[in-house]
């Protein structure tokens, strides 16, 4: 018998609660702070203020129970809260998958934008509820909250994929995402 007809989870129905970022049944669940997110913002003297301060939570994410294997489809809700540090939205860490696979993100809540890098290209995609962003093979992503209301997004990953987080901290994401005097949303270069 072929290993993919033994699955490690049966067929099933997930139900998802879009006002709370809930899946049940539920997986693993991830919580990042601001000291988890050392060495991403800009500015490293608000990041470390933020740790001494509070160090808020930044973003949760909540997984269902679908492994991250080869052969399955993950799936994760990531809930990113509003804020920003040194001028810079909260974001996610960012990562590149060791595997290079696609990815897609579903818009649930609030608002927020896809940045997307290959190495020498940045591309940035508004998200927003019903938005459905395209991670091609190759390249690194990060989620940024650029609203005043949490950012909620449903993921769905292969299982082989893996996440690199060391490629985003040597490499960067090619633009910041920074809050505008207004609110907007101002995408600089990595390094300004
Ligand atoms: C999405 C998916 C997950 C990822 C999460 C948080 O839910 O892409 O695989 O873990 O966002 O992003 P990061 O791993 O970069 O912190
Ligand atoms: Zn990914």
């Amino acid at each position: 018998m072929p290993p993919f007809a033994m699955p490690p989870v049966p067929p099933m129905a997930l139900s998802l609660d879009t006002a709370r970022g809930a899946l049940a049944p539920e997986g693993p669940m991830l919580v990042r702070r601001m000291s988890d997110l050392e060495g991403l913002f800009r500015s490293a003297d608000a990041w470390r203020a933020a740790c001494d301060g509070d160090d808020p939570v930044v973003y949760e994410v909540t997984s269902s129970p679908v492994p991250e294997l080869p052969r399955e489809l993950p799936q994760s809700v990531t809930t990113i809260r509003p804020g920003a540090c040194g001028g810079e939205f909260h974001m996610t860490k960012g990562h590149q998958h060791p595997d290079p696979q696609g990815e897609i993100y579903l818009g649930l809540s609030g608002r927020g934008g896809l940045l997307m890098f290959d190495g020498e290209r940045p591309e940035w995609v508004d998200m927003g509820p019903g938005t459905i962003g395209y991670i091609p093979p190759g390249w690194a992503h990060r989620s940024v909250n650029t609203g005043d209301e949490p950012y909620r997004f449903l993921a769905v990953y292969p299982g082989s994929a893996g996440h690199d987080y060391g490629w985003v901290l040597e490499h960067g994401m090619g633009l910041r995402a920074r809050r505008g005097t207004g609110g907007e949303v101002s995408l600089v270069p990595y390094d300004g």
